[in-house]
């Protein structure tokens, strides 16, 4: 693999971690999620320095590529986003076990989906990959089911400015996290229908899209709903 698409990686993933921490807001009531949205690119951003000097990439027998460390990043990652979520479902309300429930549940499953996937790309025998990657979807799912039912309603419950920020956050992120068990299906860890780099590539973009650019579109949707939020209630923030 050229290293160009690494080395690229990490130059935007650092990059945008100070741009998200410095253009942030970093006080009560949403410099936490500036917090959580920065880290997110610092933590790829370390990811693609290892794959850049291929720590943690494993050349299967039949001379493919698994690299861990991208699972290790979303592993940690992606709980880190749903985290943001789940917060703001609950913006400054909810009893400390009810949100301490759903946050633990959400990331178990999700961590369960990326440690399945791993299962799966690393897997030999066909029967066994597509076993431990049809149980990786129903990780997905239980995150999708979390999201869309149970965390919704508790959004909306909080009023129209709140809802729609966190409706408008998750449609984005539901559309952008459904292409990465598809180019996982068409990349060399499934049906090997694209190349390694292709492969590479289409999870760099879509890690820029589902990092960088979903944290300036939820802080700025969370802005504005926090203004309409304050607005209605006639405070001031
Ligand atoms: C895998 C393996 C096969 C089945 C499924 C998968 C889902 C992966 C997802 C990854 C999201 C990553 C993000 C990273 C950015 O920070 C592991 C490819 C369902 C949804 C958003």
């Amino acid at each position: 693999m050229d290293q160009t698409a690494f080395l690229l990686g990490f130059a935007i993933m650092s990059l945008a971690s100070l741009a998200i921490y410095a253009t942030g807001k970093k006080t009560p009531p949403s410099g936490h999620h500036t917090l959580l949205h920065s880290s997110v690119p610092f933590i790829a951003a370390t990811a693609y320095l290892a794959m850049a000097f291929g720590i943690g990439t494993l050349l299967k027998v039949d001379g493919s590529a698994v690299y861990v460390a991208r699972y290790l990043d979303w592993s940690v990652t992606t709980p880190i986003l749903l985290a943001g979520l789940v917060l703001l479902a609950f913006h400054e309300q909810g009893r400390t076990g009810e949100v301490g429930g759903h946050l633990t549940a959400i990331i178990v499953l999700d961590v369960l989906m990326i440690v399945t996937g791993l299962v799966s790309a690393l897997a030999g025998p066909p029967l066994i990959k597509w076993v431990w990657y049809a149980w990786s979807c129903v990780a997905f799912l239980g995150v999708l089911y979390l999201l869309w039912g149970p965390l919704r309603a508790k959004a909306v419950e909080r009023g129209a400015a709140l809802g729609g920020a966190y409706n408008k956050n998750l449609a984005f992120l539901t559309v952008i996290w459904f292409l990465y068990p598809i180019v996982f299906l068409v990349g060399p860890e499934g049906l090997k229908i694209i190349s390694d780099p292709a492969s590479v590539w289409a999870i760099l973009i879509m890690d820029v899209l589902a990092k960088v650019v979903y944290a300036f579109y939820a802080a700025s949707n969370l802005e504005k709903a926090l203004a309409q939020h304050a607005d209605s209630r006639g405070d001031r923030w």
